[in-house]
């Protein structure tokens, strides 16, 4: 077994990793900025090193610091968590070349998965299906023109070194492909360093179901089941669940085979996941991108298969064979995610910083919590927002949402505005409750109730939305929280107070 590991990140991921290591008498290093001194990870972990300025790029990013603490400090692996450094091929090679393991796949499968072309190649050879489309970057706008017409408008153009929705352009008519194409290939360029493109057929109003797949380092794969996870703003995923309330067994069956195909494909080790768009009219699902790295909402699968991901993870880094076969894993009952982040839904989603003056998290049956803030928590501009993921089990999908919009109203975070109205709002929805939501589900229910701006001359548009969700409120019988650091100007709650 590994002995000491330092973990590559903060917030609730490295706390989660810590409990990790404890539970199997692993020593833990955290990392952690000037911005996070006092930060929940940093209290917990064995050890704890201060690695530079609060920006992400002179700390979380900066290999060359994080390797050299590993090595002075004896750690025999490094856990990226997710994001910062997780998915990025050259900082594994430092790590592996400076004799630490890397707890999570090869440069090699990062680097294959990381341009999409490659990845839709390997999956199409595989007989895993992919959205209909090229499975080379286009060479020049002609060949753009030629494919589209074979598979007909709409169609997506996306960057071959995308992803997670970076550099990905909706073309509805062959009149928008040329200046789409420029435009793509040159946001492309700045964001990548890379200018390729290609095209899929566009997949309208398609849910996001993606398998959760363990590998150990003797070609052993098996799958923990699905997620849905289609409750999602700009990108950011925000509810998501297992099962999925929205596919049948033999479907299940499917895309779960489908998974593992794709990570066997790839020759992958430790712990990933293989994400997919579902057509719920044609019962069609189609490989999208596959994630390698440990994710935000593993929570769900780690409830329903009761099987603890990130202790096999490290299981799996130390050398162990896979601890449990595919048969000996299944689904029992439902569990729900919500990620609550310090952010003001009425202002356009805008973090909300300050220092954290009251935290009551809810505690009862069936209710995990995996949080990175506590009482005196600073939340800066520098980091993602997400201060806490709560995550709920029960034996059906409708006790686990009554269970969490009781778990919910019994969170108190009182210092900067969350999101936990907005998340009671979808748990309340009759789209969420009979499952029909979608990818598009908080852009076509909730955007309609929101102003886009809050200037003045937009002040009556302001004052309706503010009375819209007022009411919603009211009809839920809650009270509305109030940030600590409001500002008169740009707050909806103000106004509902006074409504
Ligand atoms: C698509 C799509 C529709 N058709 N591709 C967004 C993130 C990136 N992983 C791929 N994404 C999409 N690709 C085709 N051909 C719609 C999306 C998409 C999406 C996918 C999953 C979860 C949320 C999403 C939100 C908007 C768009």
């Amino acid at each position: 077994m590994l002995k000491k590991i330092l973990i590559a990140n903060r917030g609730e991921i490295a706390v989660r990793i810590i409990k990790a290591c404890k539970e199997l008498g692993v020593k833990s290093a955290a990392v952690y900025s000037k911005a996070d001194g006092k930060s929940l990870h940093v209290k917990l972990a064995d050890e704890a090193y201060e690695i530079g300025e609060a920006e992400a790029a002179k700390s979380y990013l900066d290999m060359n610091k994080i390797i050299s603490v590993a090595k002075e400090i004896g750690a025999d692996a490094i856990h990226p968590g997710y994001g910062f450094l997780a998915e990025n091929a050259d900082f594994i090679e430092q790590v592996e070349a400076n004799g630490i393991k890397f707890i999570g796949p090869s440069a090699e499968a990062v680097k294959l998965m990381g341009e999409k072309t490659s990845a839709r190649r390997l999956m199409e050879n595989s007989g895993v299906p992919i959205v209909p489309g090229t499975i080379h970057p286009l060479k020049s706008y002609e060949e753009a023109v030629e494919f589209a017409g074979k598979i007909g408008y709409p169609i997506m153009l996306k960057a071959a070194a995308g992803g997670g929705g970076k550099g990905m352009r909706k073309v509805d008519s062959p009149d928008e492909l040329k200046s789409a194409f420029e435009r793509a290939s040159n946001e492309a360029l700045k964001a990548f360093g890379n200018a390729d493109v290609y095209i899929e057929k566009f997949i309208e109003n398609p849910k996001h179901i993606e398998v959760q797949v363990l590998a150990d380092e003797y070609g052993n794969t098996i799958h923990l089941y699905e997620r849905e996870c289609s409750v999602q703003r700009r990108h950011q995923k925000i509810i998501e669940e297992s099962p999925s309330p929205s596919i049948d067994d033999e479907t299940r069956e499917k895309i779960t085979s489908a998974a593992v195909k794709a990570a066997t494909a790839v020759g992958y080790k430790n712990a990933s996941t293989v994400e997919f768009l579902y057509d719920t009219v044609s019962k069609d699902f189609y490989f999208l991108e596959m994630n390698t790295r440990l994710q935000v909402e593993h929570p769900v699968t780690e409830l329903v298969t009761r099987f603890d991901i990130v202790k096999e993870q490290i299981k799996i880094a130390s050398g162990e064979k896979l601890s449990v076969s595919q048969e000996e894993i299944s689904q029992h009952g439902h569990a729900i995610e919500c990620r609550v982040y310090a952010e003001d839904t009425t202002n356009n989603f805008a973090p909300s910083i300050g220092k954290i003056l009251h935290h009551k998290i809810p505690v009862g049956p069936g209710i995990r919590v995996d949080t990175g803030i506590d009482l005196h928590s600073e939340v800066s501009v520098y980091y993602d927002p997400m201060l806490t993921k709560l995550i709920v089990w029960d034996a059906s999908r409708e006790e686990a949402i009554v269970r969490m919009q009781e778990a919910l109203k019994n969170y108190h975070i009182a210092g900067v505005t969350t999101n936990i109205d907005l998340l009671l709002w979808v748990l309340n929805h009759p789209k969420f409750r009979d499952a029909s939501f979608t990818i598009n589900f908080i852009a076509e229910e909730l955007q309609p109730l929101l102003p886009e701006k809050w200037k003045k001359e937009l002040y009556d548009e302001y004052v309706e939305a503010a009375v819209a969700l007022a009411a919603i409120l009211k009809e839920e019988k809650r009270h509305l929280s109030v940030s600590q650091n409001k500002t008169f100007t740009s707050n909806s709650w103000e106004l509902m107070k006074y409504e």
